[in-house]
């Protein structure tokens, strides 16, 4: 195992250009940074190490472009993309900023503007293929309400699976190699967002028409929102086989979506996330969505990018080290990890076999098996010497 924290593509990192490109604009305060051309940030993060960029549709082709101007952007872009050999391994639709998403846009109050959101992301899923994205974000964010009678949530999720059907109907009609992954966001900037979590996503997705064709992309700080775990949530997805794309970034507790760089915030669940997606042998992007803060120039938006790519690896070298260490190995089994790795039934036992095993319920001694410690705090103390660089 190599010790490099240099990154290099073959490490899978990828950048939204809205992430670098964030201007610092909040609700309180105005832009801090001029606007990055996209051009500039491809080759920035090119040399930084990155694998690629992603995209919503607006942030290359500015809302409002004619055919022509549209063409021109993109040609730039696949420019820089050639001249760099960055890839883009997903992309995803503007359904938030512009005014008339206000309500919204796949479960919109307004049936024509449903109507419209369905047209502008078909005709970006059409440049994201063509430029080989494999995998097509939807972040849902005005899709929500800040009021109870404003939206019928149920209607509104007939909605959105209509559109999620659609959407479906026209990547298999055309042929492309593309899946969608949704993200959810408990709130902001609508008051209360559906599908809040990673489970409501999952749950959302058996019901559409192609299921094999949505997963999730969670984002870190989404669920940590919520006052959730996310390993724990990441653990799901990958149980379900829907962990198609993650947003990594860093959150302090419940408060403001925060998109601080990757590592920051609550390092502990970066640790155990590392530790998950590693040992779970995820193939996917390893994703940043985060915004370096407006207090930072240039420069310090050129860091924060370095210093996404430095955590993921130095936590990645951290957590294979401590999955190496033998006191480690005897400490998992001290708490016994191998058990739960054992199937609670034995090898050909049957559901008569069980209730005839008096072992099993008229012999077994409760009290002497609640006495029985887990030793989880030694084992947790190890993970800890880990992150303190004290082993
Ligand atoms: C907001 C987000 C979004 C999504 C993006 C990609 C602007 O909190 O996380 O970033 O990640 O729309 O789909
Ligand atoms: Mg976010
Ligand atoms: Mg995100």
């Amino acid at each position: 195992m190599t010790q490099s924290l240099t990154p290099t593509p073959a490490d899978k990192f990828t950048f939204g250009l809205w992430t670098v490109g964030w201007q610092g604009r909040d609700p309180f305060g105005e832009a801090t940074r001029p606007a990055l051309d996209p051009v500039e940030t491809v080759h920035r993060l090119a040399e930084l190490g990155a694998y690629g960029v992603t995209f919503h549709d607006d942030d290359l082709i500015p809302f409002g472009s004619s055919d022509a101007e549209r063409e021109a952007h993109v040609k730039r872009f696949r420019a820089a993309l050639d001249e760099t050999g960055m890839r883009v391994p997903m992309a995803t639709t503007n359904l938030f900023l512009h005014p008339v998403f206000k309500d919204g846009a796949f479960t919109a109050n307004d049936r024509d503007v449903r109507r419209f959101a369905l047209r502008k992301t078909i005709r970006n899923i059409d440049l994201a293929a063509e430029l080989g994205a494999t995998v097509y974000v939807a972040w849902g964010g005005r899709e929500g309400a800040e009021s109870g009678a404003a939206k019928d949530v149920r209607v509104a999720l007939d909605r959105l699976k209509e559109a999620f059907d659609l959407l479906g109907d026209y990547v298999l009609e055309q042929g492309y190699d593309l899946r969608f992954a949704i993200e959810p966001k408990p709130n902001e900037p609508r008051g209360d967002i559906l599908l809040p979590t990673v489970g409501h996503a999952l749950a959302f997705i058996q019901q559409l028409a192609h299921p094999e064709l949505v997963g999730v992309n969670p984002e870190v700080g989404h669920e940590q929102m919520a006052g959730l775990n996310f390993p724990h949530g990441i653990a799901q997805a990958l149980w379900h086989g829907k962990l198609f794309h993650i947003d990594l970034n860093g959150q302090s507790s419940i408060k403001y979506d925060q998109d601080l760089r990757f590592g920051a915030g609550d390092l502990r669940q970066a640790f155990w996330l590392v530790d998950l997606l590693e040992s779970a042998g995820y193939q996917g992007m390893r994703h940043f969505d985060f915004k370096p803060p407006r207090t930072e120039d240039f420069a310090g938006v050129w860091a924060s990018a370095a210093g996404c790519m430095r955590n993921y690896l130095a936590l990645k070298h951290k957590t294979a080290a401590f999955r190496a260490d033998p006191e480690v190995q005897a400490a998992l089994r001290a708490s016994r990890l191998d058990q739960l790795a054992q199937t609670t039934f034995g090898e050909g036992e049957s559901l008569a076999d069980l209730l005839a095993d008096r072992s099993a319920y008229e012999d077994f001694d409760a009290n002497a098996a609640a006495e029985r410690g887990m030793a989880f705090e030694q084992l947790d103390q190890l993970a800890l010497d880990y992150l303190l660089g004290l082993r």
